[in-house]
């Protein structure tokens, strides 16, 4: 009998550290210590011995299932220690591994290009100036010496805001007007850009946008001469788009500018994109302002931002800007 137990616990001990689910432990604690286990039938068949042999059997017969106890509870621990670690693996939040897959979107290109004039025209000593996209007659038109007859007006294309007397308020048609607001609050000498939105009735086409964005620059300073405009933008032009790029002037007309000039850059195929108006501030839009023309003077011109990106970022039309297709804009 006591080497009947012995293999009983022998062979308990051995399967029970291979269990691996806890079915399994259950099928294995009744086989070994239940109603029908060799333990439970052998002490039924204590009663039938003498008291001497049921006294070293009874001990064995506890024996043995006290050494299988232990191994099913020892059994039992270790497979709740793996369900545990299996149940942390499975809920484990790690957090730099959602970090890798979340993606990180970047600037429209339009805003790329606005940031890198600013930077490049503030690394020329400009200050970056601002003004409102509704504007009224007299800082749309009038101080910028386009009077109500004048038929310059009919040139911007302008969409009217139903406020006020007719054809009074406007969405801007050009950043110039934030020229007569610094004007207006600071003493020269002056060096700003103002980069901006403006807005046309301009039908959509490769070349022009209904809603576009200009970037203006004004300086008032003594001693002001057309060299110093035409220096400026070659300065810029090789900032911004590098040594191939070239650059001309051609003469032009604004009401607020006199001489005046239009402003081209060269394109890859050798055609050439007007980029924007300039010229030397007109002495009337310096008055209009308390400046006075004899001592100062100063030159100013408009580019269309747009234009800058579509030329930078070589691209054949301009609405690809607006048509907000990701996989576009992705590339940039
Ligand atoms: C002006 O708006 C003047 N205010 C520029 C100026 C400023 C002249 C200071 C002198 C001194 P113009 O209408 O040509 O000028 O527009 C200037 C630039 O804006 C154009 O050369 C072009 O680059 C851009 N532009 C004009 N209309 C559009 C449009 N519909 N879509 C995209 N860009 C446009």
């Amino acid at each position: 009998m006591i080497e009947q137990l012995q293999n009983a616990v022998a062979e308990a001990e051995t399967r029970l550290t291979a269990v691996t689910d806890l079915d399994q432990l259950k099928a294995l604690d009744s086989e070994f210590l239940g109603k029908k286990s060799l333990v439970s039938s052998l002490k039924k068949q204590l009663g039938g011995l003498d008291p001497e042999e049921r006294k070293v059997a009874g001990r064995a017969i506890n024996d043995s299932r006290r050494r299988i106890e232990e191994a099913v509870a020892e059994a039992r621990s270790r497979l709740d220690a793996e369900a545990l670690a299996k149940r942390y693996e499975a809920e484990r939040l790690d957090l730099t591994e959602q970090l890798h897959r979340i993606e990180r979107g970047h600037y429209h290109l339009v805003t790329q290009a606005r940031d890198r004039l600013e930077d490049v025209f503030v690394g020329m000593g400009f200050h970056i100036a601002e003004g409102p996209e509704v504007e009224s007659a007299w800082y749309n038109f009038e101080a910028l010496n386009i009077p109500e007859w004048h038929p310059a007006r009919g040139s911007f294309d302008t969409i009217f805001v139903d406020l006020g007397e007719p054809e009074e308020v406007m969405l801007r048609s050009h950043t110039s007007p934030v020229q007569i607001r610094t004007m207006e609050n600071q003493e020269p000498p002056i060096y700003i850009v103002a980069p901006g939105r403006t807005f046309r009735t301009d039908t959509a086409d490769a070349t022009h946008l209904p809603a576009f964005n200009q970037i203006e620059g004004l300086v008032i300073d003594r001693g002001i001469t057309m060299g110093d405009l035409a220096g400026t933008i070659d300065s810029f032009v090789h900032a911004f788009f590098g040594g191939d790029v070239k650059s001309r002037l051609r003469p032009s007309y604004f009401p607020f500018t006199e001489p005046s000039a239009e402003f081209d850059i060269s394109r890859p195929d050798g055609s050439w994109l007007e980029l924007g108006g300039c010229g030397m501030v007109h002495p009337n839009v310096l008055r209009n302002c308390g400046i006075d023309p004899d001592e100062w003077q100063g030159f100013a011109f408009g580019f269309g931002i747009d234009r800058l990106a579509v030329m930078r970022y070589q691209l054949d039309d301009i609405r690809e800007l607006v048509n907000n297709d990701v996989r576009f804009l992705r590339q940039f």
